[in-house]
């Protein structure tokens, strides 16, 4: 007996996971392409991803808000050149009402579970709660930073004070008054140490590697200038466009490995230093002793003269443990503390699959990528068809907006998502041999790029390689990552 052809889907059902920028994003693009047969299934309470969980005092982005927003979702009224984690959160709150993606949105509903049924032309995406959602296409936005790194230190369970994360950060905690350790001197310490240094009794701050720190230049937008750009677009727009082309041509400065580049960086970081910090052996600790940009720049303005503050201290002896009163260094210091911030970052998900992702003939993602993650422009992977990843390996910038990014391939997988509806596609998935030669690309363009010049950091994998940054201009990116070109994949019909 012949079995019944699989029909396509008339209504095509979309599956987008993640309500953060990328997740939202995709969300008002399928909107503006006329689709809305597409549910956001988000595993947290809200949507808002990094900016509903980074709520450290002085949680702000770091790069300019007029990029580190949509192109399509322009905002006149960004307080600041770098807007703070609630104004960023709001403001994704704002588009989505805007766009009435709650309609579309499954809050507390995680997905634990994928797998393609190649018959169907389709992914069966299974929940916490043990439902199941067929989808046709899988626009994955997880995220690669989400989830805290606690650092395996001896006796970090014994401490009997308050332990917090940046990432998780408990505002019941009163920090006033309190002895108070910071561990890690990142993106998320460069914040926090300046914006609680005033309020706590001493801050201990505990360095294992010191950072290339460059001034932020943080200004308001008075409410003139505000409406100046809410009456005038295109003023907006030009902003919007200078901010991207300075990041862009600072960009060599910042990715190549080109030693003499880097050296103009280090001078202009080493002066804001000088000017920081009276103390020249306080300087000498906080002095880094690798190239500028191998691992990521900061940028702050009040940083380094916190250590200036009579309540701060530097303490550059490694942690031995952690005790039940505070943190013992190699040294056999005690330094007793009352509560301690772990700015230790994240658990990398860009190198690994959210959850079990079972592709063609049940082979997992993560199995793909035993030998490290890879992704046609970061976005497809043979063997998973209708999968397309938004922020996946190797697409992350070291100097201008992951947006930018974010924008290109949601583009190219809407262009996708019309070419499988109007032809009525049952699958389209990377040929292998095109994927290859992408990614043999990247890695040979990586042996010049700073990132591996001799630093650890979390743009590289346990074996030293590369999967998360992307070798060059971000404009570049934009023009391979785009357009969905129907001749890189194989293409299966009903
Ligand atoms: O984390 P990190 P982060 N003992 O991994 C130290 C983004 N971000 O949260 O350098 C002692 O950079 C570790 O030391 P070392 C941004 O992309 C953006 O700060 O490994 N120390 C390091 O100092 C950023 O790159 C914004 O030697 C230990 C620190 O902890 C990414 O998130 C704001 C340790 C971790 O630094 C991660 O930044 C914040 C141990 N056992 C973050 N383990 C924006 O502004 C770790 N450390 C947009």
């Amino acid at each position: 007996m012949t079995q019944p052809r699989p029909q396509p889907s008339v209504d095509f059902p979309i599956a987008i996971i993640g309500a953060g920028f990328a997740g939202i994003g995709a969300a008002i693009q399928l909107e503006k392409a006329g689709i809305d047969s597409y549910t956001i299934f988000e595993r947290a309470g809200e949507i808002g991803g990094t900016w509903r969980d980074n709520t450290y005092p002085g949680a702000a982005c770091d790069v300019p808000s007029h990029v580190y927003s949509f192109s399509f979702e322009p905002n006149p009224s960004w307080s600041r050149t770098f807007a703070e984690s609630g104004e960023i959160q709001q403001y994704l709150l704002d588009v989505v009402e805007k766009w009435r993606l709650r309609e579309r949105l499954r809050l507390d509903t995680e997905i634990v579970e994928a797998r393609f049924d190649a018959a169907e032309g389709a992914w069966h995406l299974t929940t916490g709660d043990d439902e199941t959602f067929t989808a046709r296409v899988v626009i994955s936005g997880v995220g690669g930073l989400v989830d805290p790194s606690w650092p395996d230190i001896k006796g970090l369970h014994s401490f009997t004070g308050e332990k917090m994360h940046t990432a998780r950060w408990d505002h019941d905690y009163d920090l006033t008054g309190k002895r108070v350790a910071v561990i890690g001197t990142g993106a998320s310490a460069v914040q926090v140490v300046p914006a609680i240094a005033p309020q706590v009794e001493k801050l201990t701050v505990f360095q294992r590697t010191p950072a290339w720190v460059v001034p932020k230049r943080d200004r308001r937008y008075g409410e003139e200038r505000k409406r100046f750009y809410a009456r005038h677009p295109l003023a907006l727009r030009a902003s919007r466009a200078l901010k991207y082309g300075l990041s862009e041509l600072f960009g060599p400065m910042i990715f190549l490995d080109a030693p003499r580049l880097s050296a103009i960086g280090e001078k202009g970081s080493l002066a804001h230093l000088r000017s920081s910090v009276r103390d020249p052996e306080l300087r000498a600790k906080l002095t880094p002793d690798f190239q500028l940009g191998c691992k990521r720049i900061l940028i702050s303005d009040d940083y380094w003269s916190s250590f200036e503050r009579e309540n701060v201290e530097l303490v550059t002896d490694p942690i031995e443990e952690i005790k039940g009163q505070g943190i013992q260094t190699r040294d056999g210091t005690l330094h007793e503390v009352d509560a301690i911030v772990f700015a230790t970052g994240f658990t990398v998900n860009i190198v690994t699959a959210p959850f079990p992702v079972k592709g063609r003939g049940g082979r997992t993602l993560d199995e793909a990528w035993a030998d490290g993650a890879v992704a046609y422009k970061g976005m497809s992977v043979h063997g998973f068809p209708n999968w397309f990843i938004l922020m996946g390996p190797n697409t992350g910038p070291g100097h201008t907006s992951v947006l930018v990014f974010t924008e290109a391939q949601i583009h190219h997988a809407i262009e996708a998502i019309r070419k499988m509806r109007e032809e009525g596609l049952k699958s389209v998935e990377v040929r292998q041999d095109v994927q290859d030669r992408y990614n043999e690309g990247i890695q040979r363009r990586m042996k010049h790029m700073v990132w591996t010049s001799g630093c650890n950091s979390w743009y590289l994998s346990e074996d030293g390689t590369n999967h998360s940054l992307y070798p060059g201009f971000a404009a570049e990116y934009v023009l391979r990552a785009r357009r969905f070109k129907p001749s890189d994949y194989e293409i299966t019909r009903f």
